[in-house]
């Protein structure tokens, strides 16, 4: 069994600071740990909109705190998000994300990130990608 602590792991070089700074991401499990799926602490912060498509990968969003809507851009559709929402992007969608406040979002990444991924001018992640370890 794996074990790790998110104030533990802030203060590693798991994690990830955008250089867009839209956002911060923890890493709590990547690639190298055999699961098949990454999982991440974000912050988004307060006033970030941005786009984003995940076209090598599949991304649920759960969040935990904050205000905010995504919008998905083939039909235009807005989605509150508060605590206790999940958006789920099942069709690779590509995404508008507002942040009204600074929202705390767990994610989870299919297939798993290897690390150091940021957006790329697609808003996409790259496949290939820098590992980070302990
Ligand atoms: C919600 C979202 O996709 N934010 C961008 C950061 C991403 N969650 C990550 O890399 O952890």
């Amino acid at each position: 069994m794996i074990v790790r602590n998110l104030a533990e792991a802030e203060q590693s070089n798991r994690r990830i600071v955008s250089p867009d700074g839209n956002w911060e991401s923890t890493r709590m499990l990547l690639k190298d740990d055999n699961m098949g799926f990454s999982f991440h602490i974000t912050t988004i912060y307060q006033g970030a909109d941005f786009r984003m498509h995940y076209k090598n990968h599949l991304e649920s969003v759960y969040c935990m705190s904050g205000e905010g809507e995504v919008e998905t851009l083939a039909d235009g559709k807005k989605y509150p998000i508060s605590p206790g929402t999940l958006y789920i992007l099942d069709k690779h969608d590509e995404h508008i994300l507002r942040a009204f406040s600074e929202m705390k979002m767990a994610c989870v990444f299919n297939p798993p990130l290897n690390g150091k991924e940021v957006h790329n001018a697609e808003g996409a992640y790259e496949l290939v990608a820098e590992e980070i370890s302990d």
